[in-house]
C-alpha cells in the first residue's frame, strides 16, 4: 500500500480516493494480510472472549426515541416431531453489538456516504465478502481515568480526548499501530448490567448520557494518523451522549462517510478487559464476521477476541 495521506492533508477531513475510487472498505483496507498474520502471532493461552450482548435485549428497552419494534424469536416445526426451525422477527441489524456501516450516516455537507457514493447501493456485505481479523487493542479509559483519581460515570456525558487516549495508551504500555482495531471500554457494560428493569427504562427515557469519544477533528485526526482500522466501544453510540453538536459535527459524521472508518457500538467488554489487566497485555487477535447483507446499513459485529 502506498503512504496515506496524513489527516492534515485530506481536504475537508475526507478520504474520498485515498482507497481507490471504487472502494468500500475504507480503513479496512489496513488490514493487510501481513499484519493480519502477524496479529494471529498475539494469541498465547487460546482463551476467547466474545464480544457479542444478546440480540434483542441490549440495551433493553431501546430508547423511546427509536423506531425498533420488538423483536421476537419464532421457532416452530418444519418436519413435526423432528426438525425445528426458527426465524428472528423484528431483527435491527443495529441492536446490540454491531457495527455502524457506511450506510449509517451522510456527509450532511455533501449528500454523500463514505467515498462519495450518492445512492445507498454498496453496504455491509463488501465487509462481509472480506471478513475482519488482526490486532485488537483495547484501551481501559474507565479503569485509567478511575486510577487517575477521576469520579468516573458510565451514565454521565464526559467527552474522551485523543490526549486522552494517547494517556491511557501510555498508561497501557500499548503502541496503536497502523491496522489496529481499536476498542474502547468506557464502563459502559458494567453499569448498565447493574441496572434493574424499572432502572433501564429510566435511562432509556433520559436520553441515554454516557461518556464517549470526543467529537472533533482531532479525535478524527488522531484515529486517521495512528492508521486504525475500525474503532469499537462497549456504549450506545462509542462518541459521548448525547450529541452537542450539529449533525455534520457528530463523530459520527467525522468517521463514518468523510473517513471510512468503521464504528462499532454496545461491545461487551468487560470480560476481556479483566484478562488484559491480569496479562498486563493489551493486544491480542480479534475477529469480526460482518452479516453478509446486501445494502446492510449496520450488522451485528459476531467479534471474538482471542488471547
Ligand atoms: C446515530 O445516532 C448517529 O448513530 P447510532 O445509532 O449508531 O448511535
Amino acid at each position: 500500500m502506498t503512504t496515506r495521506p496524513r489527516f492534515v492533508d485530506l481536504p475537508d477531513g475526507n478520504a474520498r480516493g485515498v482507497f481507490g475510487t471504487d472502494d468500500q472498505l475504507g480503513c479496512l483496507n489496513l488490514l493487510t494480510p501481513e499484519r493480519t498474520a502477524a496479529a494471529a502471532a498475539l494469541v498465547r493461552s487460546g482463551t476467547v472472549f466474545s464480544l457479542n450482548a444478546p440480540i434483542f435485549d441490549w440495551p433493553d428497552p431501546n430508547p423511546p426515541s427509536s423506531p425498533r419494534k420488538t423483536p421476537d424469536h419464532e421457532v416452530f416445526e418444519l418436519v413435526p416431531n423432528v426438525v425445528l426451525d426458527d426465524a428472528l422477527n423484528h431483527f435491527y441489524l443495529q441492536a446490540s453489538s454491531q457495527w455502524d456501516g457506511f450506510l449509517h450516516v451522510r456527509d450532511p455537507a455533501s449528500g454523500q456516504f463514505y467515498n462519495g457514493q450518492h445512492q445507498p447501493r454498496i453496504g455491509v456485505e463488501a465487509w462481509a465478502e472480506r471478513g475482519i481479523a488482526g490486532r485488537g487493542v483495547l484501551l481501559d479509559v474507565a479503569a485509567w481515568a478511575t486510577a487517575a483519581g477521576e469520579d468516573w460515570a458510565w451514565q454521565r456525558r464526559r467527552p474522551v480526548t485523543a490526549a486522552d487516549l494517547e494517556a491511557c495508551a501510555d498508561a497501557q504500555g500499548v503502541a496503536i499501530g497502523e491496522g489496529t482495531i481499536l476498542l474502547i471500554r468506557l464502563g459502559w457494560e458494567t453499569g448498565y448490567r447493574a441496572l434493574d428493569r424499572d432502572g433501564r427504562v429510566a435511562y432509556a427515557s433520559s436520553g441515554q448520557h454516557a461518556p464517549g469519544l470526543e467529537a472533533s477533528a482531532d479525535m478524527a485526526a488522531r484515529l486517521w494518523d495512528w492508521g486504525v482500522a475500525a474503532v469499537a466501544g462497549d456504549t450506545i453510540a462509542l462518541e459521548a451522549k448525547p450529541y452537542q453538536d450539529p449533525m455534520d459535527k457528530i463523530l459520527h459524521t467525522l468517521l463514518l462517510p468523510r473517513l471510512g472508518l468503521p464504528m462499532g457500538e454496545l461491545w461487551l467488554l468487560d470480560a476481556l478487559a479483566q484478562a488484559c489487566a491480569a496479562e498486563h497485555r493489551y493486544e491480542f487477535f480479534l475477529t469480526s464476521a460482518p452479516l453478509n447483507v446486501r445494502g446492510g446499513v449496520g450488522t451485528p459485529a459476531n467479534a471474538l477476541a482471542v488471547m
